[in-house]
């Protein structure tokens, strides 16, 4: 991916592509047409840990990380989530506090992507001198971190994902990300991912729909192709219109993006429609190999496991629901 030049694709300079938003989603269909793991794999690298330290970051933190995470030398990881703070990050308990020389990091993180196999860690914590979220980029290797590998997952397979334990890691001031103050920080890195996603999602329904209508043409019963049946044909179709509507509107809010006229509501509303409609008609066409959907061999049933992740990280599906519901009444339904 890095020689291809998919990492950090819309940053300029660093050896980056500095392509466009539109192109940046392009490369996620395409990725997760083969395996949302794949997806989740380059997204975070991109748009959770290249993005925040070309945003946030200090002249020397660019220099000295961007180059290589582009070429993919430094892999990276972005540790949001808590075993006890997932859909309310605002609770997070990892704290920083000042000391000689530096800062002292305590927490715990989970279900992070590539943590296991990470050089570079965006950790966000809560700060004891003001209370403030920020940023700090911490290295493998470092005394106190740990990141322990989730095993047996059903799902993302292909992906690494792992926990984050900060045992009084002691860093110096060059790892804080000195223009990331608040939980506005975090979230602007996942409105872009989350845009990622809408994308990607669609791609990986597409090929459940090119895999399942293969199948179908090929397959016969009752002496007739199972393309042939009508309910066959109108799971198909169900599946490939919302799979052309979410393209769609993925590519004007890309647009949009490109144009500086974005709203991170507009992404909510991608995001949520294109994993929701994905998830559903990935398991809908499903139904069309029978009992070889119980086959790896056959791929749609892996994409629909990886579909059921999609739908939840990055804000659930009802999360969304609830963001875009206070958008729209002005009341939040998140908690009394
Ligand atoms: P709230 O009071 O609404 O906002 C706090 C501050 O943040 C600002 N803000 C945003 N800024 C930019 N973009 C956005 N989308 C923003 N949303 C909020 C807001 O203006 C405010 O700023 P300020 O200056 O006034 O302080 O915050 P809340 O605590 O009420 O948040 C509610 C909620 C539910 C929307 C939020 O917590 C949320 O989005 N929860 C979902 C958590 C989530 O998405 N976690 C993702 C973890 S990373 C991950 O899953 C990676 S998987 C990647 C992969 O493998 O592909
Ligand atoms: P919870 O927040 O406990 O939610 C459980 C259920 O309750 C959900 O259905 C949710 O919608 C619902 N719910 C919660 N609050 C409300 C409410 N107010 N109203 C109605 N319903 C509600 N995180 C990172 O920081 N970095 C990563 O790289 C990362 N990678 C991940 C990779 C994988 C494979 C997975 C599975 C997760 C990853 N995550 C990552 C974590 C992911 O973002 C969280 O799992 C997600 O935000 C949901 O949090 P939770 O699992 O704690 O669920």
């Amino acid at each position: 991916m890095g020689k291809l030049g998919f990492l950090g694709p819309t940053i300029q300079g660093y050896g980056c592509a500095g392509v466009s938003s539109v192109a940046y989603g392009l490369i996620a269909r395409e990725v997760e047409r083969v395996d949302s793991g794949y997806r989740s794999t380059s997204s975070v690298q991109s748009s959770l840990v290249m993005h925040p330290i070309n945003e946030y970051g200090s002249d020397a933190q660019k220099e000295k990380y961007l180059p290589r995470l582009a070429k993919g030398e430094l892999i990276g990881c972005f540790g949001l989530t808590e075993p006890n703070h997932g859909s309310d990050p605002a609770g997070m308990e990892t704290t920083a506090d000042q000391v000689d020389g530096g800062f002292v990091l305590n927490g715990a993180k989970t279900w992070i992507s590539n943590a296991p196999v990470a050089d570079v860690f965006v950790i966000w914590a809560r700060c004891k001198w003001d209370d403030k979220v920020r940023g700090f980029l911490l290295e493998k290797g470092t005394k106190g971190l740990t990141a322990p590998a989730i095993k047996h997952k059903l799902a993302l397979r292909c992906s690494l994902t792992g926990s984050i334990f900060l045992d009084s890691v002691e860093v110096g001031h060059d790892a804080l990300l000195p223009k990331a103050k608040g939980l506005g920080a975090p979230f602007g890195c996942l409105n872009n991912a989350r845009y990622g996603i809408s994308w990607g999602a669609i791609g990986a329904l597409e090929d459940c729909i090119n895999r399942t209508r293969a199948y179908a043409l090929e397959r016969h019963q009752f002496n007739r192709p199972l393309a042939s049946f009508q309910l066959v044909q109108k799971k198909l179709v169900d599946a490939q219109t919302e799979a052309v509507l979410g393209l769609h509107a993925s590519l004007q809010v890309g647009r949009l993006k490109d144009a500086g006229k974005l709203a991170p509501e507009m992404i909510s509303v991608v995001k949520r429609n294109n994993c929701g409609k994905a998830l559903e008609h990935a398991r809908k066409v499903l139904d069309i190999l029978g009992g070889n959907a119980c086959s790896d061999e056959y791929h749609v049933g892996r994409h629909v496991a990886n579909l059921q992740v999609v739908n939840t990280y990055e804000g659930t599906y009802d999360i969304h629901t609830l963001i875009l519901g206070k958008a729209m009444t002005g009341i939040q339904a998140f908690a009394n």
